[in-house]
């Protein structure tokens, strides 16, 4: 029996978008096939080489629709003080006004496609379901990739009316008549305009992180821009870790990690490359699950020396938005293994050589991939009940101030690391790129209430938890006036997260300083790196003038959430300042 509640939906919308057909997608492999055909036949999607890479497909977007557009994207509440000054806020009455005769009639001539999708493993106490209805088949595609979608989720659904609803027009692609509304009294999502990822694949960012940040707050658990890692030491022992960075800052390439072989034994396994939802287990700790089935990866930079699991995991079965082509039908872009192509086709579908202006793929170009093809996929990837975390790191693109790694001194600390988190802004979002910006969390573009009581749900949350996970930031992208990166990154960083493990376990030392606990000169394993000793002390170095100016800023941005910030993160501040001056 269909679900009442989903049906009566379904009509009402077709009512208004008028679309020439509704199809309820099941998921099955010959709905995909068929959907995958319309697509090729229609030029959505191009094919790949089938024999080099089989099953994948390219897709060229609209030229302006190709990333977030944070400016566009609103949280809809009755009061403008609880999206708070970090979202874009609109009254529900004026998003239905507004932003709701958008869909009247958008769907004629289209087919509108139920997609009922699962966030999280099957059986799950944390999964949720969502339905989402679109009229691309792009999205359906990547919908299928990226979420247990289908029969899997009616399934998990039954007759319950407890689902996160999504309604995505592509509309005229215009970013004139585009906006991405969240109304969170009622966990609905509303998006128009844009076909792109973080827009309209709508259990992602909109369900998973906006909408979900809210329910969490509602009862008591935490929905997270992060990855999930297990680290595996020489005896075989895994630890869990979260990590949160910002848009394209390397969540994928550390879930991923290979350790390099002067760091024999250790290994990472990937449970999530960009989103946790993390709940209080029996045992006092908190769990981690990844909501979603795939990896929404960037391209540019990925290469066999900086991820060669994400390489494997798209070797099949994927789908590449924005990429380059190269003449024999292979998805290329830079920073890919080898010389680049003497010929290509850019993402615009326009002849390329290595001497044009421009980049050959996008930017912010994805690849769409199944976490089950990804080698290193951990075995706890399906468990429902997740996996127990013992630290949580945060990070920023900082090319100054930020030392490679610190931790913080406890729980409340941690939470003010988190919330005055700073990072240079990518191509992930519309507008410029390199600026340096707070993004607590790395949630900001993603937290759908007030981040002063987001920040006040951390601090209840950790309140008398002696299991909880320690908190530490780390910075890989620090730079001295003659080297762009001083850190190697990339497989280097197992030497980080084995410090972190070590400090967990009580066994790595530290030094306090006044922005909190360091490494001591030698507790951090460099054997074999080609790294100066200057370099390494530019690493470590905290630079007290620096970091007064750093900490006004922060003072500045707290003051922005007048009565909602907590009382304790002023107290942070205070001590910080305190420790900075004496
Ligand atoms: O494009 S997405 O929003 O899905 C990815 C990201 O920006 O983090
Ligand atoms: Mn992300």
């Amino acid at each position: 029996m269909a679900n009442q509640n989903l049906t009566s939906w379904v009509a009402e919308v077709a009512k208004q978008t008028m679309p020439d057909r509704v199809v309820w997608c099941d998921g099955s492999e010959e709905e995909n096939r068929s959907l995958i055909e319309q697509m090729l036949a229609d030029g959505t999607l191009v094919q790949l080489n089938q024999g080099r890479h089989p099953n994948c497909f390219l897709h060229r977007s609209h030229p302006t629709d190709v990333a977030r557009t944070e400016h566009l994207t609103y949280i809809c509440t009755d009061k403008a003080e609880d999206a708070g000054p970090t979202n874009n806020w609109m009254s529900p009455a004026d998003a239905r006004k507004n932003i709701g005769p958008l869909f009247n009639g958008s769907m004629k001539g289209r087919t509108m496609y139920v997609v009922p999708y699962l966030m999280g493993p099957v059986g799950s106490p944390s999964a949720k379901v969502g339905v989402e209805l679109t009229d691309s088949a792009y999205v359906v595609a990547n919908m299928r990739i990226m979420t247990r979608m289908g029969t899997v989720a009616l399934d998990a659904l039954g007759d319950s009316t407890d689902y996160c609803r999504g309604l995505h027009s592509l509309g005229d692609l215009s970013p004139d008549r585009r906006a991405i509304c969240h109304f969170q009294a009622e966990k609905l999502i509303w998006s128009v305009g844009s076909g792109y990822g973080g827009n309209a694949l709508l259990g992602k960012k909109c369900f998973a992180l906006r909408v979900a940040s809210q329910m969490a707050r509602e009862q008591g658990w935490l929905a997270e821009h992060m990855l999930i890692l297990g680290l595996e030491d020489p005896q075989g022992k895994v630890t869990y870790i979260c990590a949160a960075f910002p848009s394209a800052c390397g969540k994928t390439n550390l879930a991923m990690l290979v350790a390099p072989a002067t760091q024999k034994g250790w290994r990472v396994w990937t449970v999530g490359d960009d989103i946790a939802w993390l709940r209080i287990g029996e045992d006092g700790r908190l769990w981690a699950i990844n909501p979603e089935a795939g990896f929404f990866g960037v391209a540019p930079g990925t290469s066999s020396k900086t991820n060669s699991n994400a390489l494997a995991s798209l070797s099949k079965n994927a789908i590449f938005t924005n990429v380059a082509m190269t003449p024999d039908g292979s998805p290329w872009w830079e920073g890919l293994d080898g010389d680049p192509p003497a010929q290509a086709t850019d993402w615009k579908g326009n002849p390329w050589t290595p001497t044009s202006k421009e980049p050959a793929a996008h930017p912010n170009s994805r690849f769409t991939a199944p976490a089950s093809q990804c080698p290193c996929v951990s075995p706890k990837f399906n468990a429902p009940e997740g996996v127990p975390i013992s630290a949580i790191v945060f990070g920023g693109r900082r090319a100054r101030v930020a030392p490679l790694v610190y931790q913080a001194r406890d729980w409340e600390h941690g939470v003010y690391i988190g919330a005055t988190m700073a990072s240079e802004t990518t191509a992930a979002a519309t507008g410029a790129v390199g600026v340096v910006r707070r993004d607590p969390m790395a949630m900001r573009p993603f937290c759908g209430y007030n981040m002063g009581d987001y920040f006040g749900h951390w601090l209840e949350l950790g309140k008398n938890r002696p299991n909880f996970p320690k908190i530490f930031h780390v910075n890989w992208f620090r730079s001295s006036p003659t080297t762009k990166f001083l850190w190697p990154g990339f497989g280097d960083n197992v030497r980080v997260l084995r410090w972190i493990l070590g400090r967990v376990n009580g066994e790595a030392a530290g030094r306090e300083t006044p922005i909190g606990v360091l490494p001591t000169d030698d507790a951090l394993d460099i054997s074999g790196l080609d790294l100066s000793s200057e370099a390494m002390q530019e690493l470590m170095s905290i630079d007290r003038r620096d970091w007064l100016e750093e900490s006004d800023d922060q003072a500045k941005f707290l003051k922005e959430f007048g009565d909602h910030m907590p009382r304790v993160m002023w107290e942070q501040h205070g001590a910080l300042r305190a420790r900075l001056e004496a």
